[in-house]
């Protein structure tokens, strides 16, 4: 029944696409009368007439016949995404002193026909910085290549498979997706990051999301970092960026402080703090720290660097503590902690400004912290999925 409604409705459709194209200002605002859509799919809207300012308010029926109606965006574009079946009406102003517009839609949400996973389906990058988990986790292979290492990634986090990538130290990532758009539902925590924290092995990644703003599935829009309980903190640095070296594998190694540390000056890295340093070799892992597949003899990366979280509870080295933040960072608390949930509230633009968005399309994970705690070695954040909070899984 669903399906022949759905097939008349977009015949419908065609009938007012062929109406409209009588009226030429429609067709020139760039936007439908009516849209059909899957629930948790993004729509974005994009005017071609710009005015002074915007406002875009959403109306839906609700039980008993009462109407709710909320401004929901006063900029240009908005991306309308619902996470429920039914009939929305949205409305547009532009306050324009010479060409102001008023523009009604309605748009239909209905069920998706395949039912949505709740994990990432896809990973669209990974690039980690070196590591001593790195060319480990996932395994790099003589011959693995940029795509064949993007696809060994997502074989360890799509659909729930629960293997863990690690990120390297900071600045390293990976970016993700999933087969719909993650509804930010107000007040909510909307998804978890899992990793391998414990108890005092926390490992902070600062997650960023992202919207499908252009609409081509792909993650190339703006990002916005999720302001977690550091990111107003006087130590932590914005816009820090850091270059790795692409070690000598044959060089001679300087003993470490620990019997541990193989090569205290393994890898060598610079940063734009006037800061400089080495990632050392430690005796657990002897493999290449080096993203072995990237040709390169150097990696940049850049972000919000928080500060150390290692303290030397010992004092002398043999007892190290990776501190957990409050909230709002990847692979900061154990998995079973019942902390490790995220509010797409949280979002951020560069200049720190909160973002309101109705939902997102992608998450990019990136290992926050610098530093090498002894002979542990360098802070890396793992990554083992993401989870939507509002499908059941
Ligand atoms: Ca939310
Ligand atoms: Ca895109
Ligand atoms: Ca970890």
């Amino acid at each position: 029944m669903k399906k022949v409604w759905y097939i008349v409705s977009a015949a419908l459709l065609v009938v007012l696409a062929s109406c409209q194209s009588d009226t030429p200002s429609m067709i020139e605002l760039g936007l439908d009368d009516t849209y059909v859509v899957p629930r948790m799919k993004s729509l974005p809207l994009h005017p071609e007439f710009t005015g002074e300012r915007y406002e875009w308010r959403l109306s839906c029926e609700l039980a008993a016949g009462a109407v709710s109606d909320s401004l929901v965006a006063t900029t240009r574009d908005y991306t309308f995404v619902a996470g429920e079946e039914g009939t929305y009406r949205l409305r547009l102003n532009i306050f324009d002193p010479v060409n102001p517009v008023e523009h009604l839609m309605q748009i239909v949400v209905r069920r998706e026909e395949v039912a949505y996973s709740p994990y990432i389906t896809r990973v669209y990058e990974y690039t980690p910085a070196p590591g001593q988990f790195v060319n480990e986790l996932p395994k790099y292979e003589e011959g693995d290549t940029e795509e064949s290492m993007r696809q060994k990634a997502e074989d360890c986090l799509a659909y729930n498979a629960g293997s863990i990538i690690s990120l390297g130290g900071y600045g390293g990532y990976v970016v993700a997706g999933f087969d719909h758009t993650i509804v930010n539902r107000p007040g909510e925590y909307d998804f978890e990051v899992r990793g391998n924290a414990t108890q005092g092995g926390s490992e902070p990644g600062i997650v960023m999301v992202s919207v499908d703003t252009n609409g081509n599935g792909l993650p190339d829009d703006e990002w916005y970092e999720l302001a977690g309980s550091e990111y107003h903190n006087e130590a932590t640095v914005k816009n820090y960026e850091i270059t790795y070296y692409r070690p000598d594998e044959n060089k001679t190694p300087e003993p470490g402080s620990s019997s541990s540390i193989t090569d205290a000056t393994y890898l060598r890295w610079t940063d734009n703090q006037s800061g400089t340093g080495y990632m050392p070799k430690v005796v657990f892992h002897k493999q290449s720290y080096f993203p072995q597949w990237l040709p390169a003899e150097s990696l940049t990366f850049e972000g919000t660097r928080l500060p150390d979280n290692g303290v030397d509870k010992s004092g002398n080295g043999s007892y190290y503590v990776l501190q957990a933040y409050d909230w709002g960072y990847a692979d900061n608390y154990p998995n079973n902690s019942g902390k490790i949930g995220f509010m797409i509230e949280w979002a951020v633009d560069d200049e720190g400004n909160p973002v309101s968005l109705s939902g997102i399309d992608f998450v990019k994970i990136y290992t926050g912290v610098n530093q090498c705690n002894g002979w542990i070695g360098e802070c890396s954040t793992e990554v083992a999925g993401v989870t939507d909070l509002h499908i059941a899984g």
